[in-house]
């Protein structure tokens, strides 16, 4: 059986990672018999990263890999779509993924209100004499990481207008739907969902958390999408 190896789960997500959820969810859209493997530690998997998927012939690191690998055992994951639908559905991942993303990584890792709750269950396998060492190492290098693709040096208005921007493109294109491309989940809502329910599950009222509840869609759609994706994923 597939195994997909994952971190664990974490406030009412399949896991803390956003590539991990949508592994998950690829894996349970493209029929596949699969479960997961757990892990805290990532730095043995081929690119230090999570998630990687345990096949009979190997391992196969990175979402984007991964969902490939299914597509070549015959998933369809933007089935009855046009190649401009699924053009800008794969727009839409790399806008969420490369950028959303990164405002949902600043409040967790750099806000002093969520770092206090996240740390603790982050980092809930090592052991507890230097759990909050390692949190704290991990911290900078994430923090410098942000401070080196600009995120961290934005002021908080301009790090939420960019944000407010991307979630605008994503409403747009969303429209009167119930999911990103039409009346069925794909691909991108594969992608867009976990890191959009991650933000609205931030364990504090940050900024980034009241303007996504402020979208007049983002609830509907966090609704449907996780009735849809994450009922078979969440215990
Ligand atoms: N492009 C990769 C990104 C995976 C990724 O960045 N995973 C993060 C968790 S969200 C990770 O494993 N971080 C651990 C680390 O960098 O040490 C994918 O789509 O799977």
């Amino acid at each position: 059986m597939l195994k997909i190896i994952t971190f664990p789960t974490s406030f009412g997500e399949p896991s803390h990672s956003p590539f991990c959820v949508k592994a998950m969810v690829l894996l349970q859209m493209s029929g596949q018999r699969w479960e997961r493997e757990d892990v805290s530690n990532p730095a043995p998997m081929p690119h230090g990263k999570l998630p990687v998927l345990r096949t009979g012939a190997g391992l196969v690191p990175d979402s984007e890999f991964i969902q490939e690998w299914l597509v070549e055992q015959g998933a369809d994951f933007y089935p009855n779509c046009t190649d401009q639908q699924k053009a800008i559905g794969h727009s839409l991942v790399r806008l969420a993924e490369d950028n959303l993303r990164l405002a949902l990584v600043h409040d967790r890792w750099l806000d002093e209100q969520c770092w206090p709750k996240i740390w603790p269950i982050f980092f809930a396998e090592v052991p507890s004499p230097i759990r909050k060492l390692i949190a704290h190492k991990a911290r900078k290098s994430v923090k410098a990481a942000l401070l080196s693709n600009g995120v961290a040096r934005m002021s908080s208005e301009q790090r939420l207008k960019k944000v407010a921007n991307d979630l605008d493109a994503i409403g747009r294109v969303l429209g009167v739907n119930d999911f990103i491309l039409g009346g069925t989940p794909t691909g991108v809502d594969a992608s867009v969902l976990p890191i959009l329910s991650m933000i609205d599950r931030l364990p504090a009222k940050t900024e980034l958390r009241v303007l996504l509840r402020r979208c007049d869609w983002v609830e509907n759609y966090l609704q449907r999408g996780r009735d849809a994706l994450y009922s078979d994923l969440v215990g």
